[in-house]
């Protein structure tokens, strides 16, 4: 059965069910046979008022461009981070600090596509320092930093388009790294015939260095590829650890997929990159240095503001050149995720199209490239024998594996989307062990710590493309989905539906024991060094610098100041800088001000200082406030400002 009929009938089926389950007012509901079953569920994701969730749950918004973050195994919504895409709910993007951090080499982009997070790893295991994200329509990516859960960084990938094989990472957070989706001309001139692809067009590889200290990004270098196009990513570990495995299809190289069918090959690749071996070659000087231009977008926390430069160069490895840099390894037909277990030694690949899941062997790998075991070379890069790097296959695991993930007890998940189920099933003797449908369509799957060398286990999340009658229909759009099934034993269990924000793809978490210690309460007011701060209403005043007026406000229960304004014409630009002097925990202040159309709020946390800008277009008297309910005396939180003739 094909793919979108599959789809369909999961569609009719959905229709059914719903017709089934919806009981309009007025009936009794018939008592569900499952009743038992759901009570025990509920007993296991239920989290008393006031008690806290076991996990953090850092999930990608997709078309969303931002993360949000859920408490598992409740599936509450604790918090959405804005990150590529502005957020008016809290200033992001439209506060004057802020804006820098969407800044790229196209100007200001204030939306992306954001698929994957990863969160930081020392030694293998997740050491809750960072979450990072992938921007996959301009390629970017961003750090979130834990303490604070706000995004301090975000890095343009240059000679890439479709920055979608990321942001995963090596196993101490050395790299991250960003395969291109879509290849693209490189270089100085970009102005050739797409029917010149096979010449013309190229993919690049991203290892991003993680300064550890700090966290702060740069690319260190890029590798060259043949015009492909790359998917996912794993990291090798333990044993593999300097290795990294990206999969990619579209080994026909053809421009158009729909007249072109990509997919007509019978095998594309998984390609295993040696990294140490890369390294080894910058020390020697072996790359060529490209001119790049890309934004590099940094917060700082003493100033409370983002700044925005422009890098120019990168350096690039050329793998044609550069011997034992690159092997290609066959995989069956359109492979989307490429995985690796936690001992590092088997790489697990997904063919979309492909009948059968399967997994490698790392230490087969090496022995076929010590043998120079090869069936031939793409594009001067030696491709490996699928049967000698082979460990084995899953035999019929399901329609559509796309995505696995790992327990601590040697079996693997794999997420199914076209047959809509999770299938679990032992790494070393490949049998196929349980299966659950999803509700509907699955992606990605996530399991606490699943991508590392230590699991958790416990839970595994699915995250779902298709929602139908899943919660109450608001109307033809409806939240995506994800679903919460217990793991602790033999056979998966669903526990739990919650809706998302955005579309899904990857998400990870993490035991809240490892974050939540460690999260800020408060920014400290005497570090503030915001240059227009002002650290106590002595310091509240007006100050006009040419056209300029800079609006130094203080924000403390229960009063702005200064709250009259007056001096102001019709073509100044306004800048209010407030000041929140609060030290206290989840006192945050709010500003708005009447008919502020370029603007949205500011939301200011204890001890920083934020700024909206205002041009003023007409003449009037216009009041401004404190959004956020902060004291019984909230409502006297306001003021005026006149706007006179210009
Ligand atoms: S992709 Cu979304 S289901 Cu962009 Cu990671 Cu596979
Ligand atoms: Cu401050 Cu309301």
């Amino acid at each position: 059965m094909n793919s979108s009929k599959l789809l369909l009938t999961l569609a009719g089926a959905g229709a059914a069910v719903a017709t089934l389950l919806y009981v309009p007012q007025g009936c009794t509901p018939h008592k569900s046979p499952a009743a038992g079953a759901d009570a025990q569920a509920a007993e296991k994701v239920y989290v008393a008022p006031g008690k806290h969730d076991e996990f953090y749950n850092f999930v990608s918004g997709g078309f969303s461009g931002q993360m949000s973050v859920y408490g598992i195994p409740s599936g509450r919504l604790l918090k959405v981070i804005p990150v590529f895409s502005v957020n008016p709910e809290n200033g992001w993007g439209y506060s004057e600090e802020s804006k820098p951090m969407l800044n790229t080499t196209h100007g200001f982009v204030p939306w992306d596509d954001s698929h994957h997070v990863q969160l930081s790893q020392t030694n293998g295991a997740q050491d809750g320092k960072w979450a990072f994200i992938n921007g996959n329509n301009t390629p970017r990516i961003a750090r979130i930093d834990l303490k604070t859960f706000r995004t301090t960084e975000i890095l343009e990938i240059p000679n890439s388009a479709g920055n979608h094989s990321s942001p995963y990472l090596t196993e101490n957070t050395e790299y991250l790294v960003a395969g291109t989706r879509f290849s693209v001309p490189l270089g100085e001139n970009q102005d050739v015939p797409v029917a010149s692809y096979k010449k013309n067009f190229k993919g690049t590889l991203s290892f991003i260095k993680v300064r550890p200290e700090d966290g702060r990004m740069n690319v260190a270098f890029q590798i060259l590829t043949p015009g492909v196009n790359f998917d996912l990513s794993r990291a090798g570990k333990q044993g593999s650890h300097g290795w990294f495995f990206f999969s990619c299809y579209n080994t026909e190289q053809a421009f158009n997929l729909l007249e072109v069918n990509a997919s007509q090959k019978d095998k594309d690749y998984i390609l295993a990159v040696n990294w140490k071996k890369a390294e080894e070659y910058l020390k020697a000087g072996k790359g060529k240095r490209l001119k790049s231009p890309h934004a590099h977008n940094v917060w700082d926390e003493k100033t409370h503001s983002g700044t925005s430069t422009i890098e120019q160069d990168i350096v690039q490895l050329d793998p044609r050149e550069l011997p034992g840099l690159c092997y290609f390894i066959p995989c069956p037909k359109s492979p989307h995720g490429t995985d690796v277990d936690p001992t590092g030694e088997y790489i697990v690949g997904s063919g979309k199209l492909a009948a059968v899941v399967p997994v490698f062997s790392f230490r087969k790998m090496l022995a076929a490239i010590e043998k120079k075991d090869y069936e031939g070379q793409y594009d001067s890069i030696p491709v490996l024998q699928y049967e000698n790097v082979l460990h084995g296959e899953v035999k019929k695991p399901g329609l559509g594996p796309l995505h696995t993930e790992f327990d601590a007890e040697g079996n693997a998940y794999t997420s199914m989307f076209v047959s809509s189920e999770i299938v679990k099933w032992n790494v070393k003797s490949l049998k196929v062990l349980d299966r659950l449908p999803t509700f509907y369509s699955i992606g990605h799957l996530s399991i606490p710590g699943g991508d590392t060398r230590k699991p958790h286990g416990k839970y595994m999340i699915a995250y779902n493309k298709i929602t139908k009658d899943r919660y109450l229909p608001t109307g033809p759009e409806l939240a995506q989905s994800a679903q919460l099934y217990d793991i602790s034993g033999p056979k998966m269990k669903l526990l739990l539906d919650f809706p998302t924000i955005g579309e899904p793809h990857y998400a990870q978490s993490i035991p809240a024991a490892q974050v939540a210690p460690n999260s800020l309460k408060a920014f400290k007011l005497e570090e503030n060094q915001h240059p227009y701060a002002a650290k106590g209403e002595k310091f509240a005043r007006v100050e006009r610098k040419g056209n300029q007026v800079h609006v130094y406000m203080t924000a403390i229960r229960s009063h702005l100041n200064p709250d009259i304004i007056e001096g102001v014409r019709v073509g100044d630009e306004v800048y209010f800088h407030l000041t929140n002097l609060e030290q206290d925990w989840d006192v945050p202040h709010g500003f708005a001000i009447k008919g502020a159309a370029e603007n949205a709020e500011l939301l200011i946390m204890p001890g920083e200082t934020q700024t909206l800008k205002w041009q003023p277009k007409r003449v009037g008297i216009f009041p401004f406030y404190c959004t956020d309910f902060c004291s019984a005396l909230h409502q006297e939180m306001q003021g005026y400002i006149r706007i006179s003739p210009a």
